[in-house]
């Protein structure tokens, strides 16, 4: 492999530690505080999780623990959608168990939970945690999206696990991947085992959040990625003052990504999908708020503009959100019909008697190449795939042609060319932040700490984040604490509550008290590229979201 100069240079930088986590190993023990319920439906996850719910929160700190010092064989699993510092979390879990003790060994599960449920799994040495230290991507041992949940895939884990004599199995992922840790936690202590689960907080869409886990991992790069990448398309549009581009973010349902990037870059609009649906807007208003603000602006003679879109927006507008269900309620019923029609006209004319009056409409009104994105298959958890929706390309279509018509009626005179973008992989695998690098290296830390302790059902937590790494609080959170009810796939099942954008939190507050100036106004701002060397304040400082929900709830 050849390096970049900044590769190499990152091999060098040293993760800023908690001041708890730089102690002996001994000299760290567990404090345990009172009991946890869940985030909802209490008794279904109760009588769900007999042997698992409820465990109190746990908090690392200094005093004698002899349990750490045993050697300990521990398997982990990168699981779901790349994010930034995802083998920072596997140096640090690496670093903990030989600090603990050199013996204890390390295997990687290759290409996600699938690795674990196949048993195909390799032992990770420190030559090869050396090469992917403070790197992006989650290449070092691959992930998956599959997600066990049939007896055979439980059974098939835990003889995985006995086969490798494993003391614990810790799974680095979102919502779906962490519901996972808390359904094999369930099943191994079911099944005699004491294997014990670990779960640690990643995705890059900023939704597996809860008072005590302040961020997930991976955020912070992406959302900085996407910011820079913004900032220079807002300051190419100002310059040459001829386009309006249309920008949609990933993110899935949840619009923290695009509220950040709101905040970084302070673009014309900026949709947040959590407000759409609150306020029950229909796609044509969504529409109209774009060309109220496109004709203000062309009035002043600027016929240009930067509008953020959060991927999941289309989910949110009530009609389309209506024709989603019903498409993945007819796609999963009636599965064996829809895989054998070849043709998309094939599917359209099916559908005509499967949808009801209203969203056959609207699927009828779309253009077809979005049409045909919503036909795409749905991901192993059922969910529609948002990222493959072209939304940004679909309001671009829809604002032309109301442009047009206000045209001829003369109600508009400015001139309106449209450019898309769809950013989401290019942040993904970034080389992790500074924040990221320390934030993962100390989740992974912290999960040694937690198997060390002898710990099962719990996802590491690392809080208090916006003050320096050194005073840093580390722990973790019963993972049946984040969990309520919801239906999945026609079943309620328990999953992990996601944390979408809160109306009445600062974020949203900061961003809602700028728009109004911001869709008339050119206000936009240029973060530029992440930094790795150089200023604190420029290097080490993390979201804004961060920062103002930190401080919101210090009042
Ligand atoms: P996770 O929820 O697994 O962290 O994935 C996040 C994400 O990047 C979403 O923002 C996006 O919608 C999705 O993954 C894309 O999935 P895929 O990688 O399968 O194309």
């Amino acid at each position: 492999m050849e390096f970049s100069n900044l590769h190499k240079a990152r091999y060098g930088y040293q993760p800023k530690l908690p001041a708890i986590l730089k102690e002996a190993v001994a000299d760290v023990a567990v404090e345990t505080g009172e009991e946890t319920k869940a985030a909802a439906d209490h008794d279904e996850l109760r009588a769900l999780f007999k042997h698992s719910y409820g465990k109190p929160l746990v908090r690392f700190v200094k005093g004698r623990n002899e349990k750490t010092a045993r050697a300990l064989n521990v398997g982990v699993i990168l699981s779901g959608g790349q994010a930034p510092g995802g083998h920072n979390v596997i140096a640090g879990l690496f670093d903990g168990l030989k600090k603990g003790n050199p013996s204890s060994r390390l295997y990687g599960f290759w290409g996600g939970p699938s690795g674990l449920i196949a048993g195909k799994y390799f032992d990770i040495d420190a030559d090869l945690v050396d090469r992917y230290r403070n790197t992006g991507g989650f290449d070092m041992i691959g992930s998956g999206r599959t997600k066990i949940e049939t007896p055979e895939q439980f059974a098939a884990s835990l003889k995985t696990a006995k086969k490798l004599s494993l003391n614990a199995v810790v799974i680095i992922g979102g919502d779906d991947s962490n519901t996972n840790a808390a359904l094999l936690t369930e099943y191994f202590i079911e099944n005699g085992s004491d294997v014990q689960v670990i779960g640690c907080p990643k995705t890059i869409d900023g939704d597996l959040k809860h008072e005590h886990i302040e961020a997930s991992f991976g955020f912070d790069t992406a959302v900085k990625t996407y910011s820079e990448l913004i900032g220079n398309i807002a300051r190419d549009a100002n310059s040459a003052k001829k386009y309006w581009h249309f920008i949609k973010l990933m993110g899935r349902a949840a619009s923290h990504i695009a509220l950040e990037a709101a905040l970084q870059t302070q673009p014309n609009i900026c949709f947040i999908s959590e407000e759409v649906e609150d306020l029950g807007l229909s796609l044509s208003q969504v529409v109209d708020q774009i060309c109220n603000a496109v004709i203000k602006r062309a009035e002043n003679g600027e016929n240009f503009g930067v509008i953020l879109i959060p991927e999941g927006l289309v989910e949110f507008i009530p009609e389309i959100k209506t024709l989603i269900s019903e498409l993945n309620e007819i796609m999963a019923r009636f599965k064996s019909e829809f895989d054998e029609i070849k043709s998309f006209q094939g599917h359209c004319a099916w559908l005509e008697k499967k949808l009801s009056r209203p969203s056959l409409v609207i699927f009828e009104s779309f253009p077809e190449e979005i049409a045909r994105q919503l036909l795409l298959g749905r991901d192993p958890h059922g969910n529609v795939q948002v990222s493959r929706i072209e939304t940004e390309k679909l309001l671009m279509h829809l604002v032309e042609k109301r442009l047009a018509g206000m045209k001829v009626s003369k109600a508009y005179h400015g001139e309106f060319a449209a450019i898309g973008h769809f950013f989401g992989y290019e942040g993904r695998s970034a080389f992790p932040s500074n924040f990221d690098a320390d934030y993962c290296y100390s989740l992974g830390f912290s999960a040694f700490f937690l198997i060390a302790s002898g710990l099962t059902g719990y996802i590491s937590s690392v809080r208090n984040l916006v003050a320096p790494a050194s005073d840093w609080v580390v722990g973790g959170v019963p993972i049946t604490m984040l969990m309520n009810m919801e239906q999945r796939k026609g079943e309620k099942k328990p999953v992990i509550r996601k944390a979408l954008v809160d109306l009445n939190g600062a974020p949203f507050k900061a961003f809602a008290a700028l728009r109004d100036e911001l869709a008339l106004k050119t206000r936009f701002k240029y973060p530029g590229p992440v930094q790795y060397f150089g200023p604190p304040e420029i290097c080490d400082i993390t979201t804004i979201t961060l920062q103002l929900e930190r401080q919101a709830s210090l009042h």
